[in-house]
């Protein structure tokens, strides 16, 4: 049985923490390409010359020519500028579009049969963008944006409860920008509610109300957090490794529902846009958008989160894309 073929497009920070945990865990082999002369072939030799100490197999190549990356089961997408201080992910829409549709046009060429998974910013509507260049089926096609919110969220909640993050359960829908929503009635420590942990350890349901706001508006801004701190780029770590679950997910036919930025066709009352959703991840990409009731002010944030999107959708669309 050969080996997956996994490609990256793109080489910078998150490409390059992407190609080696594929090579760690063994995912497949890792075709990475740039645009920039030598980067990729730099970023992979380094890579693969760590074979012997870190005891993989994978191959860890890298090219300027998409012919390399021919016959791909998996693409991830992380080419386009990241943000700097001051900058919204909506303030990249004009530049990334520009390079997304680069891309998606060339994965249409050269891998037409690939699952791609979209992580370039602004998220929603470059996953869209790739979706109506390539023409892949919705399935086939999706975005990285809830898994990392959830999992800044269950961050957070474990610091506060002094618990461990693998116990908690926290779920992020929504636009990948400041409106997304936080599920607070869900947020749970191995299934017992965090506001209900939250109002035992202060004694004081208005103060745990607070605490669990300023963790929700925490989450909302995380990527903003670490940008002001790098100053010269956002988050690469944690991203890539949020992209690499939703990898395994679907080279492992694993099933498992997270979240993911996937296209509605009515699901949570939404038609022909991608929004960060429930969904069940397995070997055919995106299985099945997963619905629950929302409760009316949990509704009323996902209209305002879809709303946004709509809106980022329009201007890219106004923009020629
Ligand atoms: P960076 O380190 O700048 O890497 C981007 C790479 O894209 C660079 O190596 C560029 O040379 C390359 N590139 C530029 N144009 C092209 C092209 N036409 N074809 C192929 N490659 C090209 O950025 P990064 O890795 O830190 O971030 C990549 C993207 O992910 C940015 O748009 C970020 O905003 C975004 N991002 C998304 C999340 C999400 O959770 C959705 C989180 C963090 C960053």
């Amino acid at each position: 049985m050969s080996r997956k073929k996994i490609s990256l497009i793109g080489g910078g920070q998150i490409g390059g923490v992407l190609a080696q945990l594929i090579a760690l865990k063994q995912l497949g082999d890792v075709v990475m390409f740039d645009v920039v002369e030598n980067l990729p072939q730099g970023k992979t030799l380094d890579i693969a010359e760590a074979a012997r100490v870190n005891g993989f197999d994978s191959k860890v190549t890298g090219t300027n020519s998409y012919k390399d990356i021919s016959g791909s089961d998996l693409v991830i997408v992380t080419a386009g500028l990241p943000r700097k201080p001051g900058m919204s992910r909506d303030d990249l829409l004009t530049t990334n579009a520009k390079i997304m549709k680069s891309v998606a046009e060339a994965v249409k060429e050269y891998a037409p049969n690939s699952i791609a998974i979209i992580i370039s910013n602004p998220l929603d509507a470059m996953v869209t963008l790739f979706k109506n260049v390539t023409g892949f089926p919705a399935n086939r096609v999706v975005g990285q944006a809830g898994v990392l919110d959830s999992s800044r969220f269950a961050t957070f909640i474990a610091w506060e409860l002094g618990v461990s993050v693998k116990d908690v359960n926290a779920l992020v829908l929504g636009g990948h920008g400041d409106t997304m929503v936080p599920i607070v009635r869900y947020a749970n420590v191995n299934g017992i509610p965090v506001m209900e942990l939250l109002e035992r350890k202060y004694k004081d349901k208005t103060k745990a109300a607070e605490v669990m706001k300023a963790m929700v508006e925490r989450t909302k801004m995380a990527g903003g957090e670490v940008v002001n701190l790098l100053k010269t780029g956002s988050a690469f770590y944690s991203p890539a490794a949020s992209a690499i679950q939703m990898a395994e997910a679907i080279l492992h036919d694993e099933k498992r529902l997270i979240s993911a930025c996937a296209y509605l066709n009515g699901e949570f009352g939404v038609t022909g846009y991608y929004v960060g959703v429930p969904a069940i991840l397995g070997e055919n990409g995106v299985e099945k958008v997963v619905e629950f009731s929302l409760d009316k002010e949990e509704q009323a944030l996902m209209d305002n989160s879809v709303n946004a999107v709509k809106k980022l959708v329009e201007d890219m669309g106004r923009l020629g894309f």
